[in-house]
């Protein structure tokens, strides 16, 4: 029913220069973060900051698509105006956060599984109605002491691929995201290790479930190694492994790769995709692009501080991180764009 849809609106999320904005922080995320810069925990404060990103002037060049939170999308600007409305007339998607967050998996100490496959199929086709056409779920592996378990993995695995195949019988495009944690100390072949194993076994049960592959995107995490490590890779490395663990992974089929920073600081999460960007440009079957929650908003929020005056400024600081992660992901970053001012 909605086959012409899904491809379209597939590809368009990773249309070439193009990103995807994760604004979909859940109240304790989103809490947390204002927490952190003394921004009251307010439900209108979620609005204000939120109405700061999405009337960003200029936000459509950069962004394909910004994935929101059930809250957020219910919401509108000061004047009125719903979100999706805003973000539809700014050429952008408005695309919805599924998941129902992780949860401690039984039988696995130290381990999670991502919940919200209940009922699942209704709210799909609530946000459906209110303009959402692509989705996100996320699932969580750490790297520790004899985790991740194949317990774990295929728990997880079997859950994205439930979601993504709802999603596409609802006429939302899933963005499918399975996040191996960079929390550790372990080494970059550990972590090439896992995420292959993790991305093997979704794709395994994403063609058992059904899922089109070329109605989706995949939003992984980087084969970065451990926070903690004591030997941290060059950028070169990681982009090098991650492209590599991608390539025996993931099909052709697949229109496009949207990363998440999962804790990177702003200028290396861009100078990765640039540098996979430059190396591969033109020898990959997908694109390569950005889906970034802290890395694209960190510098705007703390600029923004919750002030009314500072709206601007904030914005100007959502349009850099923006306007480089597109030029990353073109291949066509360099670390000087950072010197000029936002
Ligand atoms: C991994 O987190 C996603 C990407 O953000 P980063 O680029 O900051 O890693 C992000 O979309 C995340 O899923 C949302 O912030 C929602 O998080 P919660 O924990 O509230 O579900």
């Amino acid at each position: 029913m909605y086959d012409q849809e899904l491809t379209t609106t597939a590809k368009a999320m990773v249309a070439e220069g193009k990103g995807i904005l994760a604004a979909d922080e859940s109240y304790g995320t989103a809490n947390k973060r204002f927490q952190k810069l003394g921004i009251p925990t307010t439900e209108e404060m979620r609005r204000a900051y939120r109405e700061m990103l999405f009337t960003t002037p200029g936000i459509g060049e950069f962004f394909s698509g910004v994935i929101l939170f059930d809250e957020t999308i219910r919401q509108a600007t000061q004047d009125g105006k719903p979100f999706t409305k805003v973000l539809m007339e700014a050429g952008v998607i408005p695309g919805i956060k599924l998941d129902a967050g992780a949860k401690p998996l039984a039988k696995s100490p130290n381990e999670v599984v991502t919940e919200g496959l209940d009922g699942l199929r209704d709210r799909i086709a609530e946000y459906y109605r209110m303009g959402a056409r692509f989705a996100k779920w996320r699932a969580v592996i750490t790297i520790g002491d004899g985790i991740p378990s194949r317990r774990c993995i295929e728990t997880n695995a079997h859950a994205l691929a439930r979601y993504a195949a709802l999603c596409q019988d609802g006429g939302l495009v899933p963005i499918v995201e399975p996040e191996v944690l960079m929390d550790g100390d372990h080494t970059l072949e550990r972590c090439f290790e896992v995420t292959e194993e993790v991305q093997h076994a979704v794709f395994e049960q994403l063609y058992r479930q059904g899922v089109e592959f070329h109605q989706m995107v995949l939003k992984p995490s980087m084969v970065t190694g451990g926070e903690n490590a004591s030997t941290q890779a060059g950028i070169e490395e990681v982009a090098n492994a991650t492209v590599q663990c991608l390539l025996r992974t993931t099909p052709a089929a697949v229109p496009g790769i949207a990363f998440l920073s999962g804790g990177q600081s702003d200028e290396l999460a861009t100078a990765h995709l640039n540098a996979m960007n430059a190396m591969y440009k033109g020898k990959l079957p997908w694109a390569l692009t950005f889906s970034y929650g802290r890395a694209l908003q960190q510098a705007a929020m703390s600029t923004w501080m919750g002030q009314d005056a500072n709206v601007p400024a904030a914005q100007k600081e959502l349009y850099k991180r923006a306007k480089n992660n597109s030029a990353a992901a073109l291949g066509q970053y360099s670390p000087a764009m950072e010197k000029v001012a936002a």
